[in-house]
């Protein structure tokens, strides 16, 4: 029976291009999971479109001297044209600057807003005079009243990971003109989310075959409780506040921009309602957005988990009449030859480049076969390399080649008669009828790794079967024998070519090609041995050349240097030399930690008992992301003892304890004695 779904993939900001990490998490799977179920007959609407609003892209348009519309437009173009020449097949991909979407977004804004679903709160909030703008946390800089960096960020000191707020800054600054900030009061609408915490807990416990590791982040949003967030900013750039709601509220509209995590995933419905109306039905999205039969799914790398999984739906809750998610399966991050993906050190394969060099499918083949759909996963070009060459062009190439081959040598480019079947034949054809629903049933799963492996095992199989069966023997021995062989092969070339489609599309339409096969097919036909007797085909031609050692040579080289580079920002933040008496000045001593607890109302704060050395004392870091209170309690750490105590969310802290970073990944320095003494 036929199913209606609905397939949004994260809306990419438009401030640059693709790279392999964003096809990877939001792209590539949802672009094969929509494939297969266009093959299997299912009413399917894939939908997506650039993200145009948020503070980048007006840095970015600052930065360049041009208006951020500059921006978007450039960086749209660029998007769009790259996903098409990747195979992304969207049935739209909109804008999120477009009219449709400005008046979707404040639609839903006032009525909202009409049935109470904001509180209004006044703030006082830093005022950069020089740009005119309101200094979100992140655009604010100055000293760490922790550690005297110079150079923490608004919301976090980025060298000893302290969560600050902008007051607590020492010397604040704009770091959009440097300009000291002002300090002036705003209103901002913020939405109830509080209020659906218990709805949300259900709703989210209802959810069938979610990721343990969407959960995991959901679960631990949760346990921290929800709380109000604001959905308006002072910006000049953005979706106006509806001038109707500000009078209404008393507020002066003046400046204010909905909150870009608000209009953005509502762009997923804006971009629906026009691609309705180029279908000639403009009321044809409510069928999708507001029949509850509508299998909704978001694709979404993980750092989006919290919008997708809460605060949209709570707005669709808010909101009312809209469907909810049925899965959000968010992909982890792809790292980069080892190394975390970095776009300001332009440490990164965009796909634009990529595309100049080698085909699409090569790399959705790679990319679909490391999939991060539970951990982080890397990218590297010899693996890459290897792929193309062992698995692509070996054993999928090489059957299909040798198939045709020996279908125009020796039969005339026909599809030979097939006489009766021997236990061989029987068990490809079993495995060719099995294959849709076992393949369908991975890819609707979100299994795509297995999928893959699954898929180009059955080429093995084939590979396998034509070697046993031995054709150029029986040619002469068993002529019958023989053309049963290539019959059965050309039958699993097409089914190969059905099969693979939904990842490998250029692929599976060149073999029909070869195979003399239309292109209207459906994923069943992979089971129907479609290949009559005596059907022509066209002669056949390499489907995978192979890539060089040169070429991947040249892409890991170009990486190096940028690996090694540091970005502008970067060489701004690397430290000043010190000296040995500067080092003596560190009192650095080990501690065990004794009790370790989460600081109430903060994300990233941990309130940490010590005993050092038979002194007790507390402090305060940064780690609350990265580690469990649990984890820490008992374990050995080294802490500088002697660094000023300052305050934080009202705890005295007296010291600080000693991290490092290693692959992405924040690491706590412990000391290690070996328990003899060296002879
Ligand atoms: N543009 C964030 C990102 O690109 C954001 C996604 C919006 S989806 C509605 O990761
Ligand atoms: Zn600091």
């Amino acid at each position: 029976m036929s199913e209606k779904i609905l397939v949004t993939s994260a809306l990419p900001y438009a401030n640059g291009p693709i790279h392999l990490g964003h096809l990877a998490g939001a792209y590539l799977p949802a672009d094969i999971f929509v494939r297969y179920h266009r093959l299997a007959g299912d009413d399917i609407v894939y939908i997506c479109g650039s993200d145009e609003h948020g503070v980048p892209i007006m840095l970015r348009a600052r930065k360049e001297g041009v208006s951020p519309q500059e921006i978007v437009d450039r960086y749209h173009a660029i998007i769009k044209k790259s996903f098409e020449q990747f195979g992304m097949s969207f049935d739209f991909y909109g804008r999120t600057s477009s009219p449709v979407h400005y008046e979707t977004s404040q639609a839903i804004f006032r009525k909202m807003a009409a049935r109470g679903e904001f509180n209004l709160k006044k703030e006082k909030q830093l005022y950069d005079p020089r740009a005119k703008i309101f200094l979100a946390d992140r655009f604010v800089r100055g000293t760490c009243p922790k550690c005297g960096y110079e150079d923490a960020y608004g919301d976090q000191c980025e060298k000893c990971g302290t969560s600050l707020s902008p007051a607590d800054l020492i010397n604040p600054r704009s770091a959009i003109t440097n300009a000291t900030p002002e300090m002036r009061e705003t209103t901002h609408w913020y939405l109830a989310l509080e209020r659906y915490q218990q709805e949300l807990e259900a709703w989210i416990d209802s959810r069938k075959g979610w990721k343990s590791n969407v959960l995991g982040q959901i679960k631990s949003w949760f346990s921290d409780g929800l709380r109000d967030r604001a959905v308006t900013r002072d910006l000049p750039w953005g979706v106006p506040v509806p001038e109707d709601v500000a009078r209404e509220a008393g507020v002066d509209a003046e400046g204010k921009v909905l909150y870009v995590w608000f209009d953005a995933p509502i762009g997923y419905i804006s971009a629906t309602r026009e691609w309705a109306a180029e279908q000639g039905d403009p009321e044809r999205w409510k069928k999708y957005w507001q029949q509850q039969d509508t299998r909704l799914i978001h694709f979404i790398g993980k750092d989006n988990i919290v919008f997708h999984c809460l605060i949209f739906p709570a707005v669709l809750k808010a909101h009312g009449d809209f469907v909810l998610p049925e899965n959000v399966p968010a992909n982890e991050f792809l790292n980069l030859e080892g190394d975390k993906l970095s776009t300001s050190r332009d440490y990164a394969v965009w796909l634009h480049d990529y595309l100049e060099k080698f085909e699409a499918d090569s790399l959705r083949y790679c990319l679909a076969s490391i999939m991060p759909e539970t951990k982080d996963a890397d990218f590297s070009w010899k693996d890459f390399q290897a792929r193309h060459n062992n698995e692509l062009a070996d054993i999928l190439g090489n059957f299909l080649n040798r198939t045709l081959t020996f279908a125009h040598r020796y039969f005339d480019g026909k599809v030979p008669a097939a006489a009766t079947r021997d236990a061989q034949d029987e068990a490809l054809i079993r495995r060719l009828k099995e294959a849709p629903d076992k393949l369908g049933a991975l890819i609707d799963g979100h299994q795509y790794k297995n999928y893959v492996r699954e898929v180009m095992d059955l080429a093995r199989g084939a590979n396998k079967y034509f070697n046993d069966k031995a054709p150029w023997k029986t040619r002469k021995e068993a002529p019958d024998v023989c053309a049963t062989t290539i019959h059965y092969c050309l039958q699993t070339a097409y089914a190969l070519s059905v099969l693979f489609d939904p990842l490998l599309p250029f692929t599976g339409k060149k073999i029909r090609g070869q195979l003399n096969r239309p292109e209207d097919f459906s994923w069943a036909d992979a089971a129907e041995l479609s290949m009559k007797e005596g059907h022509s085909l066209n002669p056949p031609e390499i489907v995978f050349k192979k890539i060089e050692d040169n070429l991947i040579a040249g892409e890991i080289k170009r990486l190096q240097k940028n690996k090694n580079s540091t970005s502008s920002q970067e060489e701004e933040e690397s430290l000043p030399e010190i000296t040995l008496d500067d080092f003596k000045k560190l009192d650095l001593r080990t501690a065990r930690i004794v009790k370790a607890e989460r600081v109430p109302k903060t994300d990233k704060l941990m309130k940490i008992e010590l005993d050092v050395g038979g002194e007790s004392r507390t402090i305060v870091s940064g780690i609350a992301e990265q580690y469990e209170p649990g984890e820490l309690e008992g374990r050995d750490i080294i802490i500088i003892a002697n660094l000023k105590p300052v305050k934080l969310r009202g705890i005295e802290s007296r010291g600080m304890l000693l991290s490092a970073e290693k692959d992405g990944r924040l690491s706590l320095l412990t000391p290690y004695a070996r328990n003899t003494v060296r002879q």
